[in-house]
This record gives C-alpha cells, structure tokens and sequence, in this order.
C-alpha cells in the first residue's frame, strides 16, 4: 500500500470517529440539561438520602478521574521523553529493585484504597441505619413473579401479577420503613431513583428507610434474577400529597383489600405458579 492511501485511510477513519463522539455529545446535550452531565449517569435522586448517595458517587468519579489523568500522563510522558532514538544502541538501563520506587506503588495505592473504603462505609452505615421513628411502614412481598405491598399501619394491601405491575403509593416528604420479606426465593427491590436497592431474601426481614421528597410517578425492579418471568417483575412508585396517599387507602379498602397479604401471593394458581 503507498504513502498516500494509507494516509487518507487514517485521515478518513479520524473523521469518522470525530462524527462519532460529536454525534454522541450532541445527543447526550440535546436530552439532558449540565445536571445530567453532572450526576455521569446517575438518575436524579427523588429521596432526602438520595443526595448523599450522588455525592459519594459524584466524588468517586472524580477521584478516579484524577487518578486516571495522573495515570496517563506519566504513561504519555514516558512514552515520549523516553521513546527509542536512532542513536540508541541496544538494551536501555534496567531499573529494578528500587526501594523508594517500591515503596511508593505499595502506599499509594493502599491511601486510595484507604480513602474509598472510609467514605464508603461512612456513607452505608448512614443509608442502612434503621432509626424506627418513620411516619409508615410498607412490607414488600417480592415473590415469583411480582409484588405486594402491604401498608401496615393502614391495614390494607395491594398485589400485582406478572403482566400487571402494581403501583406503591407513597405520601411526600414522610419518612417510610421498608420490611422486605420473600415467601420463595431471593428477590432485589430496586427504584433506580432511591439510588438505593436492597435484596428480599426469603427467611428473614431486611430493612431500610428513605424520604421521598420529590412528588412524582417512578419506576421499580426486581434487580435479582429469580426465575422465568423476572424481567416481568416490575412496578411503579407514586409520591404524592398525604391527602391523595388517604384517599388512595381508603380505596383499597374500598375494594375489600383488608388486612396484610403476608404470604405475598394470594393463590399459586393466580400467579401462574
Ligand atoms: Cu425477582
């Protein structure tokens, strides 16, 4: 191949992966605002403890990115101040056995490692804390293959099917207990929004509380896969105002849903078991 082909060759594969990335950028301005930018992929988090989940987040990516940065710029340095020159003759010096060198690559690494696990564990003794002082309780039933809520303190529930996502209402800014409990196998409630997600598993209780500060209509999962129809598993959240959280109760009611559902599924055969 000549000089010349070659060349237009690399010149036409560098236009096309410009075209690329700035197709790619514009897309991602043209859907979100800088905020989006700004959480790199997380979704806006519609919790009070959301916030503090972002920024461990937000400071993770930074970090690394520093460090990446850092990373590649010794690589490029390196690679160019000590690229093989024409007047090189054969093997450059080896460097081995170099203490301060050693010494630096075993502590470095273990202040990184050091920093993310402080802050990290810092942050889930915080989101896992179970201080009981919430303003409800709703038991999730995850089983296979939906959900039931139950509203304690409202004794009322509501139950889902695989092609029927049930909806869990939530009153705005009220503080909420979740007791996740499974009558068959190991499920995962998952609101990506919560920026939080935490396992069912059968044979015991996990908890966890969260503030929805945020009104609106948000999408839930089952984040374990648990069987055939997992990918079915899902539901939808609405945080509404206290008066529409009542009244929406009262409705349950309304249609004879008294009481807790706590074996999760009301028959095997409704659910196609
Ligand atoms: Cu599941």
């Amino acid at each position: 191949m000549s000089r010349n082909s070659a060349g237009g060759r690399s010149r036409r594969i560098a236009v096309v992966a410009l075209g690329s990335v700035s197709t790619l950028l514009l897309a991602g301005c043209s859907q979100g605002t800088i905020d989006d930018w700004k959480r790199a992929g997380y979704p806006a988090p519609s919790t009070e403890e959301g916030s503090t989940m972002l920024s461990l987040w937000t400071g993770s990516w930074i970090a690394a990115l520093a460090v990446g940065i850092l990373v590649w710029g010794l690589i490029f340095w390196s690679i160019i101040v000590y690229r093989r020159r024409k007047t090189d003759t054969g093997v450059p010096v080896q460097l081995r056995y170099n203490l301060p060198v050693e010494i630096m690559y075993t502590v470095v690494p273990l202040i990184l490692i050091g920093g993310m696990f402080y802050f990290t564990a810092r942050d889930q003794i915080e989101l896992t804390a179970v201080e009981d002082n919430q303003d409800l309780t709703v038991n999730v039933v995850g089983f296979r293959w939906s959900w039931t809520f139950n509203y304690v303190d409202q004794n009322t529930y509501d139950i889902g099917t695989p092609g029927e996502d049930p909806v869990l209402y939530l009153p705005v800014d009220q503080k909420v207990k979740f007791e996740l409990t499974s009558p068959d196998v190991i499920h995962s409630f998952w609101v990506p929004t919560f920026l939080f997600k935490m396992d069912v598993v059968p044979g015991r209780t996990n908890k966890f509380e969260v503030t929805p500060n945020k009104e609106g209509t948000y999408l839930g999962k089952c984040a374990e896969l648990c069987g055939v129809d997992h990918s079915r598993m899902l539901f939808t959240v609405k945080v509404v105002p206290q008066a529409e959280f009542d009244q929406h109760m009262q409705e349950l009611r309304a249609k004879g849903q008294f009481g807790q559902l706590t074996s999760g599924r009301t028959t095997d055969a409704a659910q196609g078991v």
